[in-house]
């Protein structure tokens, strides 16, 4: 059977099977989709962060060229963007979860709000009779940012009467307070988690169709999990059964989060599509992207960590403000919550932790999981205060690390927040990293800058992270409406080809050369004979689409759980044909054979039987070869890592040249080894993006005053410096293959190894805080200050 570096298995770094078709421009992505006969929609925005509609008058605009209807929140009375997950404040309460209609009705309550949509012939002429509608607005003072909105002075949702969505706990507060009343050190941190848009390459997208001769809709949209989308606009929204309702989420280009959720956009043209009676195409200009797509992070943080003489962690108290914009998005409660506070122990033994989050209307863009989601909030939390407690304990801050570490032999390991991890080996992956990052010759190459006039400094990160969201047993304790498994279905055809059908959606991950990969594996057939389709409901029978590093530890588990049911049953119809007994046919090598003899069959000659009537043992078995698996896993799987990033300033501009970057993650077995450095690459981006460059503003008013690319800096090769890369393995203990997720590490591990070796860098020029985005004019300011 093909495996390791020189074949197209397990472990090869096969390159990316899809690539031939973007690289020459064949992609097919949602605004690639014509349909016969297509109209255009454009979606009128509100200006305002929060107002009263006193008037709509569409008028005009219906009679303008063109076009074709023009619809309202008062015509589109549907059912609410639903929200997929439920949290219960600590006093028992369930969260407050507004309505979200699909058009404003009576009240825009952020800007970009949806308030109308104008279909035509063209989305120029949307676009131009867009501006003839004349909407009334009694502009309301707003809450733009959490610390207004908890005065609750202005009420988002005037029938919940706060802003305060929950106030949601875990662990033992009088335990944790106990603990850091009698601790030796207590060390304290404010920090604040930036708000990013997500900026994905294609923008978001929906063609909206229905056939009146079947009463079938079908939805073109550029979504990271078609299903979900079929299942939360089908029952929810618009009240279609789905077998009257196809989502295809055809060619994506990216996503990182903002297109797992369900929006308002891919409602409307479904919606109206039979309204008139034609295909209806929409897509958002990049300017839209910036007000409509879910944003990501933003958190304010207070963090106490108290340590023992020795420098053992005794307790962590972490309270957190956390933005939910002004509606609840798919996922939008799980993530300070459950994705993010469940993962304050990290990769330390702290044994009592408590946080308390609460969550917060604001007339802002809904605010949802964005590449790592919660994770990287809690990494941050947790690494800088960890940074900040060596220092002021003169602890060496890898040695503070080494010393409370789970160390290998401890796992399972159950933390006091309720997860439980099931391998790991932190001090490996912190060793292979120091090595590889030098940080023995760092002191050299600080004095080395400091001749040059610049500034050095070296900043760690030993993370955790949870993923593989899935588990029934884990996710529908912690408040998720359905159980998120995944289901996959090989089907093999007559000549031993196969087709695969996975529940994921690949946009950008690779998986069709990944999970071709597995089946080459297992089935010893070359990667051309496989083909993986996923993204079309009517294909794929279930599925909960791609998020939270899941696509290989819950999808490519399904399907190796299918591509087994298949080992099986063509054990049968090769012990038939062979005259054998079954339980001595052996499978190797694409070969089935007889134990001990040289009597064997092909797989092609096995995939053939199945089909044809000759030999097949009908008397036993069902013909053909077609076998599907569903998938719950009993737990996250649980990636960690260490990540070193050493930078250079200067501190007459401010300006950080991150110059070397080393990350050592531990994703248990690698399928692929270059599209595991590849993600890796594009998370590390990621998170030195959101620590150097990317923040989204509002004023006050509550008007994004970073709404474009000239105020919103996202990073870009020359921010870069050529990462150092390399995976550890200890192997996830409860699915077959071994593997933990990847998707997200970089994002999640890198950007408080960068803010540490910032302030590392400022530290002896007196800088004691540096918080995210760390800007040139940021530093610059506080050298001057520190002076
Ligand atoms: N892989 C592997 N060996 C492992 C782990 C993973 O070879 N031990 C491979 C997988 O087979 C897959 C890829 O690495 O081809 C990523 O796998 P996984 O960690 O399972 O993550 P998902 O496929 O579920 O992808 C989701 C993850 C998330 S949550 C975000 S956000 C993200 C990311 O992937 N968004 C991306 N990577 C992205 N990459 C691109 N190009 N675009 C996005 O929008």
């Amino acid at each position: 059977m093909p495996d390791g570096n020189n074949g197209t298995g397990i472990g090869a770094s096969v390159k990316r099977i899809e690539d031939f078709r973007f690289l020459t421009g064949k992609g097919h992505y949602t605004d690639d989709i014509d349909r016969p006969g297509q109209s255009y929609a454009y979606i009128l925005r509100s200006p305002h962060a929060h107002a009263k509609i006193t008037s709509i008058d569409t008028s005009a605009a219906k009679a303008a060229s063109g076009v074709l209807a023009v619809f309202t929140g008062e015509d589109m009375q549907v059912g609410s963007l639903p929200c997929g997950w439920q949290v219960h404040s600590k006093d028992g309460t369930p969260m407050h979860e507004p309505g979200h209609p699909p058009l404003a009705q009576g009240k825009v309550r952020y800007v970009g709000d949806q308030v109308a949509v104008v279909i035509a012939d063209t989305y120029a002429q949307a676009k131009d009779a867009a501006e003839m509608i004349e909407v009334g607005y009694e502009i309301l003072p707003s809450a733009a940012t959490m610390d207004a909105a908890l005065t609750d002075k202005s009420l988002v949702h005037d029938e919940i009467g706060t802003n305060l969505c929950f106030d949601w706990e875990i662990g033992d507060e009088a335990e944790v307070d106990a603990a850091i009343a009698k601790a030796a050190h207590v060390t304290k941190i404010d920090l604040v988690n930036n708000r990013l848009v997500p900026n994905a390459m294609e923008p978001r997208a929906a063609v909206g169709e229905f056939d009146p001769a079947t009463g079938e809709y079908t939805l073109y949209t550029t979504s990271q999990n078609p299903h979900v989308i079929r299942l939360l606009m089908g029952a929810f929204v618009l009240s279609i059964p789905e077998h009257k309702l196809r989502v295809v989420a055809p060619d994506v280009g990216g996503g990182f989060g903002s297109k797992i959720y369900h929006y308002a956009e891919e409602a409307i043209v479904t919606w109206a599509a039979p309204k008139v009676g034609r295909p209806i195409k929409w897509v958002a200009e990049r300017a839209e992207s910036f007000i409509s797509d879910a944003h990501g992070r933003d958190n304010i943080s207070h963090a106490e960590l108290a340590l023992d003489k020795d420098g053992k962690f005794l307790a962590l108290k972490v309270q957190t403000k956390a933005n939910m914009g002004a509606y609840l998005s798919t996922f939008a409660p799980c993530v300070p919550t459950y994705l993010s506070a469940t993962l304050l122990a990290g990769t330390y033994t702290t044994p009592v932790i408590h946080a308390n989050v609460k969550a917060i209307f604001t007339n802002t863009v809904p605010v949802d999981a964005y590449r790592g989601a919660g994770r990287p909030e809690a990494t941050y939390l947790l690494e800088r205060i960890v940074d900040q407690a060596a220092r002021e304990t003169g602890i060496d801050k890898v040695e503070i690390r080494r010393r409370n570490f789970i160390p290998a032999d401890a796992f399972p390991y159950q933390t006091p927040v309720a997860l439980q991890y099931d391998s790991g080996d932190y001090e490996a992956t912190l060793s292979s990293a120091t090595k590889i990052a030098d940080v023995d010759g760092f002191a050299a190459r600080k004095a080395e800058a400091a001749s040059r006039g610049k500034l050095r400094g070296m900043g760690f990160s030993t993370y955790l992270e949870a993923c593989g969201i899935a588990p029934s047993a884990v996710v529908g304790s912690l408040g998720a409406r359905a159980g998120l498994y995944e289901s996959a279905e090989v089907r093999v055809h007559p000549t031993g080809s196969v087709t695969v059908f996975t529940g994921t959606h690949s946009h950008g991950q690779g998986h069709e050369t990944t999970f071709a990969q597995l089946v080459s594996d297992r089935l010893g057939l070359p990667l051309e004979n496989i083909e993986i389709s996923h993204g079309d409901t009517n294909k794929v029978q279930f599925g909960m689409g791609t998020y939270g590093s899941r696509s290989l530890a819950v999808g490519g588990e399904a399907l190796i759980r299918a591509v087994d049911k298949i080992i099986d049953k063509a054990k049968k119809i090769a012990a038939h044909v062979l005259e054998a007994s079954a339980e001595d046919i052996e499978f190797k090598d694409g070969n089935f054979t007889v134990a001990g003899t040289d009597r064997s069959m092909a797989f092609g000659d096995v995939a053939l039987t199945a089909y044809v009537p000759h030999n097949f043992p009908h008397d036993e078995l069902e013909p053909g070869l077609d076998e599907k698996a569903f998938y719950d896993p009993a737990n996250f799987t649980y990636p960690g890592g260490c990540h070193i990033c050493e930078v250079e300033i200067d501190p007459d501009t401010g300006t950080v040249e991150v110059v070397n970057f080393t990350a050592v993650d531990d994703i248990g077995r690698v399928i692929n080894p270059m599209i595991v450095e590849g993600q890796v690459h594009g998370g590390v981006a990621q998170g030195i993006g959101q620590a150097l460059l990317e923040n989204a503003v509002y004023d006050e008013s509550g008007q994004l005053v970073t709404g474009s690319f000239m105020d919103y800096t996202m990073p870009r090769a020359d921010n870069l410096p050529s990462f150092n890369v390399a995976t550890q393995s200890t192997l996830c203990t409860h699915n077959t293959l071994g593997v933990k997720g990847v998707g997200e590490v970089g994002a999640i591990g890198s950007p408080p190894a960068v803010i540490n070796a910032v302030i590392d860098a400022l530290w002896d020029k007196g800088v004691r805080d540096i918080s995210m985005p760390a800007t040139p004019e940021k530093i610059w300011s506080a050298l001057q200050a520190a002076e």
